[in-house]
């Protein structure tokens, strides 16, 4: 189990152990709640937020969709982590900022509970582990499609996104798979359960647009802005299965994620079977960004005030 000292709930700190929940809670029953991942990395000026103003915006965003009030501004939920991450004493760390209804009453109209919130931070390593950063994961095209806008946004970060995510990962698992990738329901790329998803070929690099069924991932984000500067041709666009299996390289971006090549999926190897040239030299500009070491986005990162 994880355990850090201190949580953020409703603009106070209370201990790890006092974080606890009535079972009538009504995210708990309807899935309403809208959430982000966040992480902060430990640079040569201490812990530091990767894209914060982002990540919050983006939770508003969710809210916004789901029509959820927003208690917070984004600027009052940064000094949050903040403060949470000092007292906390985490050098690096996974960042969960939760907007939920809480316990209030049972049906359909959430506005009759409490919209609460908390915001969590633990150390958590590599998502899909180290050897996979380092050589890749092995993937399966999912049976089961992605969520479509005619049904549950995928643009709003809600906790019910994830029983489709969770399907998709389950299956990828009981088949002996790293992780799964999900087709939309017409048919071409979406993206992972948790990451969205980058295809090279002959140079070039594209990733799955919005429309498509994609979250707008704030690590793609970033990536497209690096690739850019490092004088790579990236763009959004639609990609077809049969695309994925010809690619040169592949790769997952995430916050949980990271950069993650993709080394095979459904048996067929990716490129040469082993993390690709252009994903290297991005993966390793991220691990540079993130750990304070390339000083031009370091408006990228929100320091914690020591003292
Ligand atoms: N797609 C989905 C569906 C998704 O959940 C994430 C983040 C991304 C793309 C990448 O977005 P971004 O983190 O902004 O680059 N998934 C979060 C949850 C992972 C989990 O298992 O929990 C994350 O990476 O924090």
């Amino acid at each position: 189990m994880i355990t850090t000292p201190w949580i953020w709930k409703n603009g106070e700190f209370i201990k790890w152990e006092e974080a606890t929940t009535h079972v009538l809670t009504h995210a708990l029953h309807y899935g309403t709640a809208v959430f982000e991942g966040i992480r902060a990395y430990e640079t040569p000026e201490g812990p530091a937020i990767f894209q914060a103003k982002a990540h919050y915006q983006r939770l508003l965003d969710s809210a916004k969709i789901y029509m959820m009030p927003q208690p917070y501004d984004v600027e009052t939920l940064i000094a949050a982590t903040q403060e949470l991450l000092k007292r906390n004493g985490l050098p690096s760390c996974y960042i969960r900022p939760l907007l939920y209804y809480g316990y209030g009453t049972m049906g359909m109209n959430p506005r009759q509970s409490p919209a609460d919130m908390i915001i969590a931070a633990w150390g958590w390593g590599s998502y899909l582990g180290e050897e996979g950063l380092e050589n890749g994961i092995r993937c399966k095209m999912s049976s089961w499609n992605r969520i479509d806008a005619r049904t549950l946004p995928p643009l709003a970060k809600c906790t019910a996104n994830y029983a489709n995510s969770i399907l998709a990962k389950q299956e990828a698992i009981s088949c002996g798979f790293d992780e799964a990738i999900l087709l939309n329901l017409n048919g071409t790329v979406a993206e992972g359960p948790g990451e969205n998803i980058f295809l090279v070929k002959n140079g070039e690099i594209f990733t799955t647009p919005a429309s498509d069924g994609a979250l707008l991932g704030i690590t793609a984000q970033s990536v497209m802005q690096m690739a850019k500067d490092l004088g790579y041709q990236i763009s959004y666009r639609s990609i077809s299965r049969d695309e994925l299996y010809i690619a040169d390289e592949l790769f997952f971006t995430g916050t949980a994620a990271e950069i993650t090549p993709i080394r095979e999926i459904d048996g067929r190897m990716i490129g040469n079977g082993k993390r690709g040239t252009i994903t290297g030299h991005i993966q390793s500009e991220f691990f540079d960004i993130v750990k304070g070491k390339n000083p031009k986005y370091g408006h990228w990162l929100t320091h914690i005030p020591k003292g």
